[in-house]
């Protein structure tokens, strides 16, 4: 039987889809959606086909979006804009002609990035609540809304040809029919998403989110200043600015005007702020107060095990979770490494990742020795079960697995508890011990 030597790492991340939150603070006021908090990458490995090296958009960075926040459902509209410019005689004096004459519905188009800087102060004086244009930050993490791959609607196919296939029936791109009335140098979609031209707001379906239009339609200013690159920037949902020198706003989401490539959530561009576009529009953000901001919700990420028997290990998770090994590295570990694990220089780690059968559950690491036997290493804040290692494993069949670990011999409860609580959590939960030590609870989601 294994032994468990030590745990440590777990890595509690947020909620993943679920129903949009929605509201909107007076009559003329966008539709704001709340974006819950969490970490994802921003940006696209360098070498990935997608990316384009003058944009910036790599090496990817790790960003924590540490508050949750609203943003509008859609593009800011010609009559929402309309409104601000009645109430306060904005003017717009350069000459930029909407592609289609503008109905109230569309986005509105040809503001540059003061003008939207002023319509988000407009409303915020008007509500009394932080209204303000997003950072490119949120406004990537909003777009993705929880997908890593180039397209939210990819799925994780990032073929070019097949995703860029799927845009025209989740975005207003440069398409078949837009190539046609306004021919261009640069690619097309080939496909017909139904607009040659602008389309009005929420066309589309909306994102996991409930955002709508993040790609496509009109390109989104931002409020960060533009470099080509990720160095250096704030790790969190700040936008990047600083007092002179920012000429460049980044632009955001591709129009439909924009090339295939450009249409993603992760490129990004550096416009003029004094540009106004026909195909260049915005949306807002608004800050939530704490009363307003949902509690994030708990979910185990990933879960480093120390263990004596790494092959026992492997066996246990695969055999019982249907976990694969997704890397594995019998000579891992540097010399730091080695000293603070107890270990003799010449001792060698033994390291596997296993990769969950569903992506919502945690990773797991196992770490084995070959040379030495480990210290305790320090633990970790492993809140909220303080004292245990614990894994949350979600499945489609609880019976089915609780079989599967009597086989594999694991000692088990007689009932499965019914859970009912405040954890979110619909469905049965019991708690069984492995043979490496870790309290694994197997939930069954009823409402997966
Ligand atoms: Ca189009
Ligand atoms: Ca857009």
């Amino acid at each position: 039987m294994m032994r468990l030597l030590a745990v440590l790492i777990l890595v509690y991340g947020q909620t993943e889809a679920r129903a949009a939150e929605r509201f909107q603070d007076c009559d003329f006021c966008p539709q704001m959606v709340v974006v819950r908090a969490d970490s994802y990458q921003m940006g696209t490995p360098l070498g990935a086909y997608e990316v384009d090296a003058a944009s910036g958009e790599g090496p990817p960075i790790r960003i924590t979006i540490g508050r949750a926040f609203a943003l509008s459902r859609a593009e800011v509209t010609v009559a929402q804009f309309q409104r601000f410019t009645a109430a306060t005689g904005h003017r717009r004096n350069e000459r930029c002609a909407p592609a289609s004459p503008p109905s109230a519905g569309h986005p509105v188009s040809c503001v540059n990035f003061a003008d939207a800087l002023a319509y988000s102060q407009w409303l915020a004086s008007e509500t009394g609540q932080s209204y303000r244009l997003p950072s490119e930050s949120e406004w990537e993490f909003a777009a993705r809304a929880g997908t890593p791959w180039p397209r939210p609607w990819g799925a994780n196919n990032s073929f070019e040809g097949v995703s860029i296939s799927l845009t025209c029936d989740h975005a207003n791109v440069y398409d078949i029919a837009a190539q046609a009335i306004y021919p261009r140098s640069w690619p097309y979609a080939r496909c017909d998403d139904g607009f040659a031209a602008i389309a009005p707001v929420a066309s589309f379906p909306a994102n996991d989110y409930g955002l709508h239009d993040m790609v496509g339609n009109v390109r989104e200013w931002t409020a960060d200043c533009f470099t080509a690159s990720y160095w250096g920037r704030p790790p969190d949902e700040r936008a990047w600015t600083w007092g002179g020198g920012c000429e460049q706003r980044v632009v955001r989401g591709g129009g439909w005007l924009s090339r295939p490539t450009d249409a993603r959530p992760a490129r990004r561009h550096g416009v003029p702020a004094t540009a106004r576009n026909p195909d260049l529009g915005f949306r807002v953000a608004r800050e939530l107060s704490d009363a307003e901001s949902p509690a994030p919700k708990a979910t185990l990420r990933r879960i480093t095990l120390f263990t004596a028997d790494v092959e026992a290990a492997k066996a246990f998770w695969s055999q019982g979770f249907g976990y694969r090994v997704s890397a594995e590295d019998p000579n891992f570990g540097n010399a730091g490494q080695l000293q603070r694990l107890g270990l003799p220089p010449d001792a060698r780690l033994h390291f596997v990742m296993l990769a969950p059968a569903n992506p919502a559950e945690p990773l797991i690491g196992l770490l084995g020795t070959r040379g030495g036997e480990f210290q305790a290493p320090p633990r970790v804040n492993d809140r909220p079960w303080a004292g245990q290692a614990l894994v949350v494993l979600k499945v489609a069949d609880l019976e089915l697995t609780l079989a599967k670990l009597a086989d594999l011999g694991v000692p088990l409860p007689n009932e499965v508890e019914p859970l009912d609580g405040p954890t979110g959590i619909r469905g049965y939960g019991t708690t069984v011990i492995t043979p490496d030590g870790t309290s694994v609870i197997v939930q069954q989601l009823n409402d997966p």
